[in-house]
């Protein structure tokens, strides 16, 4: 598939710094030190709706690492999926009577338009779980030649009990993982099952549902978490820097993910780091699209927001917090892009140098952007209130907030 085309990310002054980062695995920071190629996975959409905030927020904080990544030099090597087979999909296509492939690909196109008015950088490979299915039917066979896999009434599971590993992901008790199995796609009181938690690799072909030829498996679809280490195996290898994902991932699907992957190659961790980013949050319930409670970017965008306030409102709040999107949000978004746009577009200002700093600072200590924000807010203060003194620093605010927040100014 292909991705949306990049913004491009100005070159800065001075040294970018490493990230520290949180990780939902050791439940602290990491400091991630990848090598020349940084490798980061993100789990994609499931296009069966518009691109809503919650999703938004979500991709401009993997943006974040991007960015920081691209200020130290290094090259990124970013993979994302499109979940565009699934349960809710197919259900969705059934109920509005639209072809399921049409709709996703409808989806997938208004979501490649959101991504790019916010300035959100493209992965390298942006992979559909369908173009991945011969991937991923040699991965379900060998699960089953390991003895990690087992069959119940055509359908193939994976045996959670097989991974040394498992749960060292989200480091969830018993209970916890049952009701989130039960909540997120799983099917833990289905009868038969060894473990209530396995999670399925293959479903067998149904009645009025698309199927693929899954040789030994025989003909079905592939099951959510094998989808996503399937693509981020034969793209990035074991070991990769980041996996991240809305908090609403950990569990099942990051750790599921990661046992296939452990199990299938022997190696642990999957992942140098686990992130997850807060949920965004609208009348106080989840965004979600089974819900329908949702603000769309798409929408904003046809009544005129410019995209850049809507990229700050994701930015005023941390990623890792729980957040209500409200119209005040945007509303203080818009105003302070005015501000920052009034204050680049004097001559001169008071020196930039310490600015960037500030922002590099703000934005490796955990993606703080709500403290980046805040020093270009006293920069803009300073520059209305102060003789400027510096006819470059305008020129380097603006390519600092572009480079390292996704903003244009
Ligand atoms: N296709 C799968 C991942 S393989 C999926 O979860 N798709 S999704 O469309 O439901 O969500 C896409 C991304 O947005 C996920 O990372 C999810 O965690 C995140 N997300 C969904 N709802 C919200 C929300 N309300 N706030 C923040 N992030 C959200
Ligand atoms: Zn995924």
């Amino acid at each position: 598939m292909h991705a949306w085309p990049a913004s491009e990310v100005p070159a800065l002054p001075g040294q970018g710094r490493d990230l520290r980062i949180h990780d939902t695995a050791t439940g602290g920071l990491v400091t991630l030190d990848p090598g020349p190629v940084a490798r980061i996975y993100v789990c994609g959409i499931t296009p069966y709706d518009a691109t809503h905030i919650g999703h938004a927020a979500t991709y401009n904080a993997f943006d974040l690492v991007q960015r920081v990544w691209l200020d130290t030099k290094r090259q990124v090597h970013y993979v994302q999926n499109v979940t565009d087979v699934d349960d809710p999909l197919l259900e969705r296509a059934e109920r509005d009577g639209v072809d399921w492939v049409a709709l996703a690909e409808k989806e997938t196109a208004l979501f490649r338009e959101d991504m790019t008015a916010l300035r959100i950088l493209p992965p390298q490979h942006y992979i559909g779980a369908v173009e991945a299915i011969p991937g991923i039917v040699p991965l379900v066979e060998r699960l089953r030649e390991l003895g990690a896999a087992y069959e119940l009434e055509g359908d193939i599971y994976f045996s959670v009990e097989s991974d040394a590993n498992f749960g060292s992901v989200s480091n969830l008790d018993a209970a916890a993982m049952r009701l989130l199995s039960a909540e997120r796609g799983g099917d833990p009181d289905r009868p038969g099952k060894k473990n209530p938690l396995d999670p399925m690799l293959w479903m067998a072909a149904r009645e009025g549902e698309p199927s693929w030829d899954g040789a030994s498996l025989g003909r079905g679809r592939p099951g959510w978490h094998i989808e996503c280490v399937a693509i981020a195996l034969d793209h990035l290898g074991m070991g990769f820097d980041v996996q991240g994902g809305g908090s609403d991932l950990a569990f099942p699907h990051h750790e599921m993910g990661a046992s296939h992957a452990q199990v299938l190659t022997g190696e642990f961790p999957m992942a140098k780091a686990y992130v997850h980013a807060g949920m965004v949050a609208l009348h106080g319930a989840k965004m979600s699209k089974s819900k329908g409670n949702l603000v769309f970017v798409s929408q904003l965008r046809r009544d005129g927001v410019d995209p850049a306030a809507i990229r700050l409102a994701l930015l005023g709040h941390h990623y890792r917090a729980d957040w209500e999107w409200t119209d005040e949000v945007l509303q203080d978004a818009m105003a302070r892009l005015g501000r920052w746009r009034a204050a680049v577009s004097r001559p001169d200002g008071p020196s930039a140098d310490a600015l960037v700093e500030e922002i590099r600072e703000a934005l490796t200590n955990d993606l703080d952007a709500p403290a980046a924000l805040a020093a270009v807010d006293r920069w803009a203060e300073r520059q209305e209130t102060e003789d400027g003194t510096d006819t470059g620093a305008p020129g380097v605010v603006t390519r600092a907030v572009d480079a390292l927040l996704g903003v244009a100014l």
